[in-house]
């Protein structure tokens, strides 16, 4: 399985470098690059013997049917769109780990039907709002969002037809009633797995989050001629709340709150700024707590802004409620991580995936696998071999127990 694990990781690399921009990994939804990992991948799926399709939300599908088999499939994989200056293992991971997973199941002779999906968006960096793929593959995908705009002025509908679909055909991309589950493999992109010197965990629940853009609105003038007491800076409102967003979530259990993105108007050295615009992301696994926490925040806003005599607008662009995992489906797997000979940890998930969306749907379960230095959205994102072949065994083990199981 070594070389299986090597394999993997080589992919990530060779993937890692169809990007944007040159020397960095950032690969948004749907951006020219997102062309090459798309030929790369369906080379490698027809390599599998697998009938491989674009859908209209841009996701690369490749489907395993063995000779005979007529039942429900099961459908693995994650996202290929990453943030900016990512690491090489945040999605597409667990799309070469599902790849490797397909080939171990047709070496055990498998009868049942698998699909990868290599999600088109699950970041949510290039329209803000995430999972744009996997809210098609799960029927959830709402139309208005089609006239989202990106930074260059783009509408999502027109992201789309620019890559060479048709964004009227979206609907199709659905999943019928012909699917047994979902399995996600993902890097945890956390501290844990590394602190408590384990390979891998089962994922029980994944986080729910909230994300809001805020716009400061006060009045841009000369720094040099405009007295303290007559300004109304946007920037140094912004910055007072910024401070208030960290110390809230420091003094709230379980709540991470960021404010990671900040566009300054006219940002210039010389001018004091007229407008910030920044964005919150906040999540916790209770939801109730999530949505305490984001009044409390969104009400320091106003205050800031209040006192300051600026103008604030708050934009919601997700409210993504914590997602359990299947219990049995879990279970099944974290069975087969230790019939592999591996510790099945259980934990939650604070990062977002694909797998949240899908669990609507599908009896939905993850594989996580350790992040030295607990590091990700970052190019010392890593993982070690080692783990990597835990997460292959881990998937003959679980593919043996499903054969006997269906027997
Ligand atoms: O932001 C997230 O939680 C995920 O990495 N997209
Ligand atoms: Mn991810
Ligand atoms: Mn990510």
């Amino acid at each position: 399985m070594r070389d299986r694990a090597l394999r993997a990781i080589a992919e990530c690399q060779r993937i890692a470098a169809m990007s944007e921009e040159q020397g960095r990994i950032t690969r948004r939804f749907l951006t020219p690059p997102t062309h090459e990992v798309h030929a790369h991948l369906r080379r490698r799926m027809q390599s599998l013997s697998m009938t491989v399709q674009v859908d209209a939300a841009g996701n690369l599908r490749g489907l395993w049917q063995p000779e005979g088999a007529a039942g429900k499939r099961l459908l693995l994989g994650s996202h290929i769109d990453t943030v900016p200056d990512a690491g090489a293992y945040d999605g597409v991971l667990g799309v070469m780990l599902a790849l490797e997973w397909v080939e171990i199941a047709q070496e055990l002779h498998l009868s049942i039907p698998i699909e990868v999906l290599a999600f088109s968006e699950e970041e949510g960096v290039r329209f803000g709002v995430p999972f744009i793929g996997s809210r098609a593959i799960a029927d959830c995908f709402d139309p208005p969002l089609l006239a989202l705009i990106d930074a260059d002025g783009l509408t999502l509908d027109a992201a789309i037809r620019n890559f060479g679909l048709d964004p009227e055909q979206i609907a199709k991309a659905a999943i019928g009633a012909d699917v047994l589950g979902m399995i996600e493999v993902h890097i945890e992109q956390g501290p844990v797995l590394e602190a408590e010197d384990l390979a891998l965990a089962a994922v029980t629940a994944i986080a729910g989050q909230t994300r809001v853009v805020l716009e400061f609105a006060g009045q841009a003038n000369h720094a040099g001629t405009t007295p303290m007491h007559l300004r109304r800076d946007a920037l140094a409102g912004a910055a007072e709340w910024i401070a208030a967003v960290e110390s809230f979530a420091q003094s709230t259990g379980g709540i991470v709150a960021t404010v990671g993105k900040l566009d300054v108007t006219p940002n210039a050295s010389n001018v004091i700024a007229g407008t910030v615009s920044m964005s919150l992301d906040v999540r916790h696994a209770h939801d109730p707590t999530r949505a305490t926490a984001v009044e409390a925040l969104l009400e320091q806003a106003n205050a800031i802004a209040a006192r300051r005599n600026l103008a604030l607008q708050c934009t919601r662009q997700l409210d993504q409620p914590a997602v359990p995992m299947d219990e049995k489906l879990t279970t099944f797997l974290a069975e087969a991580i230790e019939a592999a000979g591996f510790p099945s940890k259980r934990m939650t998930s604070g990062a977002g995936h694909d797998a949240m969306v899908l669990a609507a749907r599908v009896p939905t379960a993850m594989l996580f696998l350790r992040s030295p230095g607990g590091i990700s959205h970052h190019p010392a994102e890593t993982v070690r071999e080692e783990d990597v072949e835990a997460a292959l065994l881990a998937g003959r083990e679980f593919f043996a127990r499903l054969a006997a199981k269906i027997q």
